[in-house]
């Protein structure tokens, strides 16, 4: 079977202070996997600024031995929020990175995706790992974009409750959070679409012993020590958020969007109908069909855990 051809829209921000490093996890998985072929990355504003993100996104290509991969300036901003309100939910200051886009780069995100689904119609997955201003901007653009599109797999919503957290409480949707106005265009936009929501991503987890199996299993290229380093002071950020945690730990929210892409059997998926609360900035889902309904979408009710841990684990050891 060839690769799938996947696009990856992302805010990632790779351990800048204040931002977590799930999303180059998912970037580094992707390109581990042969059964997917990384078209190129399109950045969003979300984790990081938009020009901070492309920057980090340009080193953990050129890091990961692929500085083929091209890589396209999006959103700068939700499409009509600011993000005061984002820092306000999640307790903490924005992120300080400042790196920013090279001078020059134009942000085109948006037209590059509907140039890439409109050249292979039916072909290419979507891995939709930020906030969706890009692909809601793509989506206004061309009216054709949706049934062009293969699907739009996204990290969003809570479809089966507050989530495992380990005595964290609930994680809130950032991506939603960031930009509802974008996931209800999106999620109306006709486009076939499967959410993986916090509920399961915060169950798929790295500990420090996961850090240093990362950093043993280094193929000589330093990259797994990178990788090893990486989680590690990620969960150093998230445990001084305020844990009991017999164990600290990190989620591993975006590489689950990956998985489920490159192995569906390791999740299970429920139709379902949701509609994006404008207010609060989330997912949820509605009681039954209605004038605000849209259209049924899958979403993640169970994941394989201990599978998709020793799939990720695997796989960025090999890189
Ligand atoms: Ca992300």
């Amino acid at each position: 079977m060839s690769a799938v051809p996947i696009i990856i829209d992302t805010d990632p921000g790779l351990g800048e202070p204040g931002s977590v490093i799930d999303d180059g996890l998912a970037i580094a998985l992707a390109l581990a996997s042969p059964e997917l072929d990384v078209l190129g990355l399109t950045v969003v504003n979300g984790n990081v600024g938009v020009g901070t993100g492309y920057t980090l996104a340009r080193d953990l290509l050129e890091r990961l031995g692929r500085p083929d991969v091209p890589v396209h300036l999006g959103a700068a901003a939700p499409l009509r929020q600011d993000m005061a309100h984002v820092w306000r939910v999640f307790g903490s200051a924005a992120p300080t990175g400042t790196a920013g886009a090279p001078v020059g780069i134009a942000a085109d995100a948006a037209q590059w995706l509907v140039e890439q689904v409109s050249a292979r119609p039916g072909e290419i997955t979507l891995a939709a790992i930020g906030p969706l201003t890009n692909v809601a901007e793509a989506v206004r653009l061309d009216p054709g974009f949706a049934s062009k599109v293969n699907e739009i797999v996204v990290m969003a919503g809570n479809a089966t409750g507050p989530g495992d957290t380990g005595g964290r409480g609930a994680v809130p949707d950032f991506n939603v959070l960031v930009d509802p106005e974008a996931a209800d265009v999106v999620l109306r936009s006709g486009a076939k679409v499967r959410t993986i929501g916090v509920d399961q991503t915060s169950r798929v987890r790295l500990t420090r012993r996961d850090a240093a199996s990362l950093r043993a299993r280094d193929s000589g290229n330093g990259v797994g020590a990178w990788l090893g380093d990486r989680v590690d002071a990620w969960i150093g950020q998230e445990s001084r958020a305020g844990s009991s945690d017999s164990e600290p730990f990190c989620m591993l929210h975006d590489p689950l969007v990956l998985v489920t892409i490159l192995r569906p059997e390791l999740g299970r998926f429920a139709e379902v109908e949701v509609v994006v609360d404008l207010e609060q900035g989330r997912l949820v889902l509605a009681a039954g069909a209605g004038a605000d309904t849209v259209a049924s979408i899958a979403t993640a009710v169970d994941t394989d855990v201990p599978a998709v841990h020793a799939l990720i684990l695997d796989r960025l050891a090999a890189l």
